[in-house]
């Protein structure tokens, strides 16, 4: 073994475990609807070095990096075995996405990578690119995982080498461990991305989350997000969508929107987190908004918080695609305890704590979105006056408990 290999091997395992095993840190300035934590919990620092260095002398005298990782985002999450999961797109130099298990005792940090990638059968739809994995613990007893599954555009012509088809594979399994290859879904829709399995059966039917859209990047007349059941996950066909949150102008989901993670269930609805996209002369911005749909039925959206819920701060503005914020995977305690799992700009996993409780606090109490300036400038003098009144109540309940 040379001193270059084992330096280069020494260092790189020292500053590895380093990343890995450092604590992470609450915010102290939180807005009081959700604290993020200063460290992001998922990098490509994370993933392990034997997936990416040939670890004999003789064939890497030089210990070179032989298989490139670019970026670890939008994963997946589920508490499972009473540890926080992540199921995360790592994605390659070469830009192919695949998918990892991290795993972490308290969901804030510790997280480190299973042995070795997710396998399964990525033959049978002739997949070229995964990603964006949404994990739900369904009311059938297995765990699903949706993502997105593109390959070339089969009919462009030869030219062009981007066009691409989106549609959502499906996965499930019950350990996290061996994971089976369902059928993809079929909509009407030429395209989907973000689709998302709804926890439960509704009128004994499996229920779905959509983002039909016309092309690879425009949604276009897909409308927003849609929602649609399917028979089986046998053979999950929908025949028909419903558009139950629609693009709307000069909101933060002009451009386009996605279901983010599975709702949460709570007493006033189905907590929804989603991804709004604008465009700017610096290209799309993709903030995180929240919003919440009718128990009994789930078409209907019953509280619209305006603007945006988290959008991208710091260091989360800057990567592969800057100004982007990304969420697919939350976690709900026992206690409470929400924990948000958002990606920034296609780069790296970050975590944020709330409560449910909070979040419902959030959607049911922050304003709609006026759409317009007048409107806006309304709803802070009624803020004011309020203020006014309340601070001049305080007084009076300051002067009669001291006096
Ligand atoms: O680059 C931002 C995001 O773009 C796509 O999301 P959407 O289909 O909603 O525009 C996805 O490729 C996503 O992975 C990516 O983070």
């Amino acid at each position: 073994m040379t001193s270059i290999f084992r330096n280069r091997m020494e260092q790189l395992q020292e500053a590895q475990e380093a990343l890995l095993s450092r604590e992470n840190q609450i915010e102290a300035e939180g807005n009081g609807i959700f604290s993020r934590y200063k460290h992001p919990v998922l990098t490509a620092g994370h993933v392990p070095l034997n997936w990416k260095y040939d670890f004999d002398s003789e064939s890497n005298p030089y210990f070179m990096e032989r298989i490139g990782v670019n970026a670890v985002f939008n994963a997946g999450a589920i508490k499972f075995g009473g540890k926080y999961m992540l199921v995360a797109r790592v994605e390659g130099a070469d830009r192919k996405s695949f998918f990892a298990v991290a795993e972490s005792d308290n969901g804030i940090d510790g997280f480190r990578f299973w042995d070795q990638p997710v396998v399964f059968d990525t033959c049978q739809e002739a997949d070229t690119n995964l990603y964006d994995m949404r994990l739900v613990q369904h009311q059938d007893g297995w765990i699903y995982g949706l993502f997105c599954t593109e390959k070339r555009d089969p009919d462009a012509p030869v030219g062009d080498q981007t066009a691409a088809v989106a549609q959502c594979g499906i996965i499930r399994t019950k350990d996290l461990k061996k994971w089976d290859r369902l059928p993809d879904l079929k909509t009407t829709s030429l395209q989907q991305r973000n689709v998302v399995l709804h926890p439960e059966f509704v009128n004994g039917k499996y229920a779905f989350y959509t983002r039909p859209q016309d092309s690879f990047i425009e949604a276009g007349s897909g409308g927003g997000i849609g929602f649609g059941l399917a028979e089986s996950m046998e053979y999950p066909v929908i025949e028909h969508e419903d558009i139950l949150y629609r693009k709307e102008y000069h909101t933060v989901y002009e451009a386009k929107n996605g279901q983010g993670p599975a709702p949460i269930k709570t007493e006033r609805g189905w907590l929804h987190l989603a991804h709004g996209v604008r465009n700017t002369a610096a290209g799309l911005r993709y903030v995180l908004y929240a919003f919440m749909t009718d128990l009994k039925d789930l078409t209907k959206v019953i509280y619209k918080p305006g603007g945006y819920f988290l959008a991208p701060e710091g260091e989360e503005r800057v990567g592969d695609v800057s100004n982007v914020v990304f969420c697919n995977g939350w976690i709900v305690d026992s206690d409470g305890k929400v924990f948000i799992y958002y990606a920034s700009s296609d780069t790296r996993m970050h975590v944020a704590i709330s409560t449910v409780d909070q979040l419902v606090d959030y959607v049911v109490n922050t304003p709609e979105d006026g759409l317009s300036s007048a409107k806006s400038v309304e709803k802070i003098i009624a803020l004011i006056d309020k203020n006014k009144e309340s601070v001049s109540n305080w007084g009076t309940k300051a002067i009669s408990v001291n006096s």
